[in-house]
Formats: structure tokens, C-alpha cells, sequence
């Protein structure tokens, strides 16, 4: 059987990492694409020259033409312009909603058949606008930013606890925005739901508040740190997982942006809530239940995303 296709749209820092851990897990054969010339076709040059060395044989292409991702699989979009000190993810609106429309267009044209996995910021409004530009059908079309907050709330309570990071489950629902809702009743260390881990002595409540507003703020810790530009191996980690769990039909829950119509009490928009990924895309959406707290939290997070989303029709009355 022909190796799987991945088209990396967007071949930066994050695109970069997407191509060397695709090729060592030879999860199938990569093409990145980015309007830059050069980049994308020394990134895969450089990772092909390597995979003499990590030993897997897949192949790596750079490309700046649309027709290069013909027959794609999967789609992994970071094309656009990151954050930089003192912005926030929706100051990158007007930029990156005009990528979204390219990038909707090539894929439309090259890849209908592809599940996409947009990561361009701000990730619940770009991952709308992908799925109108490109006409492909929403359960094929997902954004990733809840594995990555969830990966990096579970990782905060590994480090406070000193649990294996195998042991932890934690979730984040709602948009990708300072407003996410850390779900503390859902997530467990140890099996404990955090709740029951404070009672245990796993930490104490001022430990896991301090961990749900660092979790909240974990993006822009990093961007304050690297100065040049956002987090990169652990976006990139979190879309191959949401890649693999299609490509291989893992059936993984994994949180993720998707397209709600009644879940949640939600229509018509996309939001980061637990969907199974499978070889037919988001086969299902998991609706935890939520208290009075948990229903409010995701209200005025859902009240951000509506607002990004807005903005882009305004932008765009195409939309
Ligand atoms: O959880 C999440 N969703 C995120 C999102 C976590 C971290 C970063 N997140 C966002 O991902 C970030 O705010 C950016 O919007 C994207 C990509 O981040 P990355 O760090 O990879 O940005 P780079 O290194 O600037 O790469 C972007 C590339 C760069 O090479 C540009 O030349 C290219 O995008 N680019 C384009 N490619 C194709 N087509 C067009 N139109 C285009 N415009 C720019």
C-alpha cells in the first residue's frame, strides 16, 4: 500500500517540527509548502538527508506551488504570522484571515479529500473561515490547540505532584484564547480527579489554581521567553497526534476544535471541546457534564470565539 500523503501549509517553525517528527515515525510522506522560497525545500532536504540516519524511507519535498499537495491525506496548516511580545493571538486577525483564504482555495483545488488540522491563530475563528474557504466538510476540517493546552495543564500537575506524565489526564475545553476552561472536575492525576487529589494531599488548592491560570497563560510564557516568535515542538507534537489518530483511525478523544451544532448547547460555530478522531474525521463529540461554574466558564469563552468570528465577517463579508 502507497505510503499516506502530509502537506505541511506552512513550513516555519512549527511546519519544520511537523516534518521531522511525520519522517521519523514515517507516518507517511511529506510535502511542505510555504510562500517562502527556499525554506520549505531546505527543511526537507535537510530532514531527508537526515532520515539516512534516523533510517526510515519516506520521502520529503519542498514545494511553493499549490500543485505539489495534490491527493494530500492530511493537511496541517500553520501558515500565517505568530505572535510576537505584547500581542495577543487575536491581534493576528487581519494577516492571517487573508492566508486562510489561500490556503482554503489550494486545498479546495488539490486536496478535497484531506482532513485538515489548522493551527494558525486565532485558532477557533481561522479554523472557521478554513472550513467556508475550502468547501470541505466540517467533521474533515479540526483546529489543534486543545491537545496543546491540555498537554501543558498535565504537564504543570506532573511537575507539582510528582506523578508519571503517563498517569495524567487533563482537559481543556473552549476557545484557545486566555478564557480556555481548564476542566479541573474531568482531570485526573493518578486516577484522583483534581478535586480528590487536593483531598489526598497531590497538592493543595492554591497549588492547582496557580496551575489552571499558568495553563490558561502558557502560550504567551513561552512567547515572553523566546521573544522571536510561539511555541513550536509542542504544537507540533499535539497536530501529529490529532494526524495519527486519523491516519491510523486511533479513535483517540483528544480535544480539539470542532464544529458544534446542539452539543454544549452550541450551534454554528467551532470550539475546543473532546472529539473521537477517526478514518472518517470527527466521528463523535464526548460531552462531559458541566456545573453551573464549568457552563459559565465555557460561556464567556465561547463569547470570545463568537466575537473573533464576527470580526472576520467584518473583515471578510464574503464569509
Ligand atoms: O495551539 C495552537 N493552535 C498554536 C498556534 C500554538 C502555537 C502557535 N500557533 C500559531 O501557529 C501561531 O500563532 C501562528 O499563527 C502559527 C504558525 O506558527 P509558527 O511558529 O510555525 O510560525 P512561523 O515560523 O512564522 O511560520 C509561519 C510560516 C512562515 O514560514 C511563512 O512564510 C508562512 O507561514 N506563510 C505562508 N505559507 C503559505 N501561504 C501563505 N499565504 C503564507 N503566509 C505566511
Amino acid at each position: 500500500m502507497a505510503r499516506a500523503k502530509i502537506a505541511l501549509i506552512g513550513a516555519g517553525m512549527i511546519g519544520g517540527t511537523l516534518a521531522h517528527i511525520a519522517a521519523r515515525e514515517a507516518l507517511g510522506d511529506v510535502v511542505l509548502f510555504d510562500i517562502a522560497e527556499g525554506t520549505p525545500q531546505g527543511k526537507g532536504l535537510d530532514i531527508a538527508e537526515a532520515s539516512a540516519v534516523f533510517g526510515q524511507d519516506v520521502a520529503l519535498k519542498g514545494a511553493n506551488d499549490y500543485a505539489d499537495i495534490a491527493g494530500a491525506d492530511v493537511c496541517i496548516v500553520t501558515a500565517g504570522v505568530p505572535r510576537k511580545p505584547g500581542m495577543s493571538r487575536d491581534d493576528l486577525i487581519g494577516i492571517n484571515l487573508k492566508v486562510m483564504k489561500a490556503v482554503g482555495e489550494g486545498i479546495k483545488q488539490y486536496a478535497p479529500n484531506a482532513f485538515v488540522i489548522c493551527i494558525t491563530n486565532p485558532l477557533d475563528a481561522m479554523v472557521w473561515a478554513l472550513q467556508k474557504f475550502s468547501g470541505l466538510p466540517k467533521e474533515k476540517v479540526v483546529g489543534m490547540a486543545g491537545v496543546l493546552d491540555s498537554a501543558r495543564f498535565a504537564y504543570f500537575l506532573a511537575e507539582k505532584t510528582g506523578v508519571s506524565i503517563q498517569d495524567i489526564h487533563a482537559w481543556t475545553l473552549g476557545g484557545h484564547g486566555d478564557d480556555m476552561v481548564p476542566m479541573v472536575r474531568h482531570s485526573t492525576v493518578g486516577g484522583l480527579p483534581l478535586p480528590d487529589a487536593v483531598a489526598a494531599g497531590l497538592l493543595t488548592q492554591a497549588d492547582l489554581d496557580a496551575i489552571v491560570e499558568r495553563t490558561r497563560k502558557g502560550g504567551g510564557e513561552i512567547v515572553a521567553l523566546l521573544k522571536t516568535g510561539s511555541a513550536f515542538y509542542a504544537p507540533a507534537e499535539s497536530a501529529i497526534a490529532m494526524a495519527r489518530s486519523y491516519l491510523l483511525d486511533q479513535k483517540r478523544v483528544l480535544p480539539s476544535a470542532v464544529y458544534v451544532s446542539g452539543e454544549y448547547g452550541l450551534n454554528d460555530l467551532y470550539v475546543g471541546v473532546p472529539a473521537m478522531i477517526g478514518a472518517n474525521g470527527v466521528e463523535k463529540i464526548i460531552e462531559f457534564t458541566t456545573n453551573d461554574e464549568e457552563k459559565a466558564m465555557l460561556a464567556t469563552s465561547v463569547a470570545s470565539v463568537n466575537g473573533l468570528i464576527e470580526a472576520c465577517k467584518v473583515a471578510d463579508p464574503s464569509l
